[in-house]
């Protein structure tokens, strides 16, 4: 299985402000802000946190007993090159102290340095909005996906479910499918959206739970799956992802309004926030995932992620079959006999040409 490449060119500032440490020539004023030196030994006063939301060009780190809002800037020890510093990263921050110096300026106690950042064991990454060709890295250390959609307001997509669960196989991590608003299905089309979810459950092996936020209901098992793990939640803006981790963490989310908060132009990152779970693990909600793009990804490697085709793709007469168009391609056989799931072999499709649906936003 072809695994993630992460040697992507770092530029000089990426989307979410972060300083990163390779500046281009023509723009010397801001060459070295941020300096990476590696293993340099760690200050006396430094204290270890996890990353748990961005704040403007800052990051809120939580420490053992407080949270701190830190800075990057300085000299980083850190090993990666994209994205310095991500939600999830585990970090070492030095607490600055309250500064009495001569330009008067006062530093308040809560804030620090991120002096290091700790090598990273998973990431989900996406390309960075915009034309540039670059890895945007959206969040660190989780092992799993929960991919989070809803039976209807907005109905699911399944082009993009796909696409998640490309990502989170690229980025090693264990996906969950959770389907919400269970509440708004009458009852005789429950089984309908069930059978719709089989290829996942019963061919690829991937939890598929059937929730509603509103009702409170099947939030027990979903807990289960959760704990203990660092779970990333994933879809599209509206499906109640808030609403379900409302539940899970009693926390206090903003329900409804948060797309529309970092529409409004005053908080343009992709800010995710990371909240721990009381039954231990914790939850990384993103906001809606506008360019899903997958990384850094060849053609030839796409039929690799789609794991139930590999049984046929060896029988195909060509050995560089592609699944289109070629005569004798086990593959589109199994497709037409309903050996294999249909709509699996779309998002196929849609993903070797390319093509965004312009429906999976
Ligand atoms: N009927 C119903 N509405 C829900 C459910 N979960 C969330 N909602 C509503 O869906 C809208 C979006 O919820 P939110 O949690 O903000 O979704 P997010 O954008 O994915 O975080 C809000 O109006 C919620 O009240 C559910 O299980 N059933
Ligand atoms: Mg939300
Ligand atoms: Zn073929």
């Amino acid at each position: 299985m072809p695994k993630k490449h992460i040697n992507a060119q770092p530029d000089l500032v990426d989307d979410d402000g972060v300083r990163l440490f390779f500046k281009p020539v023509q723009k010397k004023a801001e060459k070295t802000r941020t300096k990476i030196k590696r293993s340099k030994s760690l200050d006396n006063n430094a204290v270890s946190g996890i990353v748990v939301s961005p704040a403007g060009p800052k990051w809120w780190v939580k420490g053992l007993d407080a949270s701190l809002l830190c800075t990057v800037s300085g000299t980083v020890d850190c090993s990666h090159t994209s994205t310095m510093v991500a939600v999830g990263d585990r970090v070492w921050v030095v607490p600055l102290v309250e500064d009495e110096g001569a330009d008067g300026e006062v530093v308040h106690q809560n804030e620090a340095m991120i002096v290091k950042v700790e090598p990273r064991s998973t990431l989900l990454s996406r390309k960075a909005a915009g034309k540039q060709d670059k890895e945007q890295v959206l969040v660190a250390n989780v092992n799993q996906l929960c991919v989070v959609v809803s039976t209807v307001m907005p109905t699911y997509n399944k082009r993009l479910i796909d696409r998640y669960l490309i990502a989170a196989d690229k980025g090693d991590l264990r996906p969950i499918i959770v389907v919400n608003k269970t509440d708004l299905l009458a009852d005789e089309f429950q089984q309908d959206v069930i059978d719709d979810f089989d290829v996942y459950a019963n061919k690829l092996g991937i939890p598929v739970l059937m929730v509603s936020a509103a009702k409170n209901t099947g939030i027990e098992e979903l807990e289960a799956h959760l704990t203990g793990a660092e779970t990333l939640f994933s879809g599209p803006s509206g499906v109640g992802k808030s609403s379900l981790i409302n539940r899970l963490t009693k926390s206090n989310l903003r329900i409804g309004d948060i797309s529309e908060y970092y529409e409004k132009g005053t908080h343009t990152t992709t800010g995710a926030l990371r909240i721990e779970l009381p039954c231990g693990g914790a939850i990384v909600d993103s906001p809606g995932l506008r360019e899903f793009a997958i990384w850094d990804l060849d053609p030839q490697e796409v039929q690799f992620y789609f794991e139930e085709f590999i049984p046929y793709t060896t029988k195909c007469r060509f050995t560089s079959c592609t699944h289109t168009h070629e005569p004798d391609c086990a593959v589109k056989e199994a497709v037409d006999n309903g050996e294999l799931d249909v709509e699996r072999y779309l998002s196929y499709m849609y993903i070797l040409h390319g093509n965004a649906d312009e429906h999976e936003r």
